[in-house]
């Protein structure tokens, strides 16, 4: 990344330009929602509360930043009535330009719930997740949308109150009916978290027993990585490097955190993270990436939602944008001969390197404004959106007991 002349410039932009010109990030229809914390939820004004609003927000980031022309939905959430809401949201698709990303089904907030939903002792109980899981895939496979992206809260709070090993039999069963009702070019990406809302057992902890449920699915089934899901101090891009290397890695969602699932926008306490994950992605080749989804999964509890939308999907390419960047001949050369500081100095480099001037450019050149948090600030869209719905979302309660 040496600063010896315009050759090397000319040939980073054509980098940079190459890798956000195939850079996409889907983002969340409930990053878009008025949320919060078991303390409690300072309500905004502007926050989404219907699925029109939530596309309106989600074309909005996507026409700033031309890199999120998907969003996700979580069925019990977005699509109230299941099936018979789909031509709703495909008129919504076409009304805003957007299309529908992965489909997110709901286990987790219903009262049959209490002991768990694939994993529960209850066949009863385990036949209704399995019926609104495969609920969800239909209604993915009417919206022509990839991919089931499960997340299972199941688990206990006290030892001895559950068979941890009968659980992982009944999810077992579940997950294949679910694998076995795919349709040809639909995945289901199976997502581990190691705690909350359990906090004794979660059935689905880390990335060992998830790979392990994906392998016993099939091949349509992944393994899904919240960046937020992991113990402190883990090393994330170590994981996502053997998912790479077993061809199991189905995809992301990006936040990041201090402490535990904090939902922080990406890139907010621990940008080096994220670089080192693009690294590891991009290291990788172009086929063992192409299946890859990268997605958001934020809750915005005190930033303004739209805003904090478009600086995440800005902030996410700036950092695929230099990770792109790494010469990953060199880098390669430097780490066989073992050459410890030239090698980290060739790959933090581009870390250091300040790409905001060549992203610039490359939005203007795709027609994009050169600062989209700018353009959204003059846009008045936040103010108007905040006008329109103030009244509805003064009414929604604050309070979480
Ligand atoms: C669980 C999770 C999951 C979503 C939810 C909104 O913590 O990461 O991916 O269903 O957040
Ligand atoms: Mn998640």
């Amino acid at each position: 990344m040496g600063n010896n002349g315009a050759g090397v410039a000319e040939r980073d932009a054509q980098r940079v330009f190459s890798a956000l010109d195939s850079f996409r990030i889907e983002v969340p229809s409930w990053g878009f929602a008025n949320t919060g914390t078991r303390f409690g939820k300072f309500v905004q004004g502007g926050a989404a509360t219907t699925i029109e609003e939530k596309f309106s927000d989600a074309a909005q980031v996507n026409a700033l930043t031309g890199a999120s022309p998907t969003v996700a939905l979580h069925v019990l959430w977005d699509l109230p009535n299941g099936k018979a809401d789909v031509a709703a949201i495909q008129a919504l698709e076409k009304k805003y330009g957007m299309r529908s990303g992965s489909i997110n089904p709901n286990l987790f907030q219903s009262a049959e719930y209490k002991y768990g939903s694939i994993a529960n002792p209850s066949a009863e109980i385990r036949g209704i997740a399995l019926k609104h899981l495969l609920d969800s895939a239909e209604i993915g496979r009417e919206l022509g949308s990839k991919d089931l992206s499960l997340w299972i809260a199941d688990g206990s709070n006290y030892p001895g109150t559950q068979s941890i090993r009968k659980r992982i039999g009944w999810m077992e069963e579940v997950l294949g009916a679910v694998h076995a009702a795919l349709g040809e070019d639909q995945r289901m990406l199976i997502e581990y978290k190691p705690f909350e809302p359990a906090f004794y057992h979660t059935d689905i902890a880390d990335w060992g027993m998830a790979l392990e449920l994906v392998r016993r699915c099939g091949p349509k089934a992944k393994v899904l990585v919240d960046t937020g899901h992991h113990p402190p101090s883990t090393n994330i891009e170590q994981i996502v490097t053997w998912l790479l290397h077993v061809k199991e890695l189905g995809g992301f969602h990006f936040n990041d955190r201090k402490y535990a699932d904090d939902d922080l926008t990406l890139g907010s306490i621990d940008p080096y993270q994220v670089f080192r994950i693009f690294h590891e992605i991009l290291s990788a080749g172009e086929r063992d990436r192409a299946d890859v989804a990268f997605m958001i999964d934020q809750s915005h509890n005190l930033k303004g939602k739209v805003e904090a939308m478009v600086q995440t999907v800005v902030t996410a390419q700036e950092l695929y944008a230099k990770a792109a960047l790494i010469d990953q001949a060199r880098l390669a050369e430097l780490q066989q001969e073992c050459r410890l500081v030239e090698a980290e100095e060739c790959f933090r480099d581009t870390f250091w390197h300040d790409v905001r001037p060549v992203v610039r450019e490359w939005r203007v050149a795709r027609g994009l404004p050169g600062e989209p948090l700018k353009a959204l600030a003059e846009s008045g869209y936040v103010e108007k959106i905040t006008r329109e719905r103030a009244n509805r979302n003064a009414r929604s309660v604050s309070s979480y007991v």
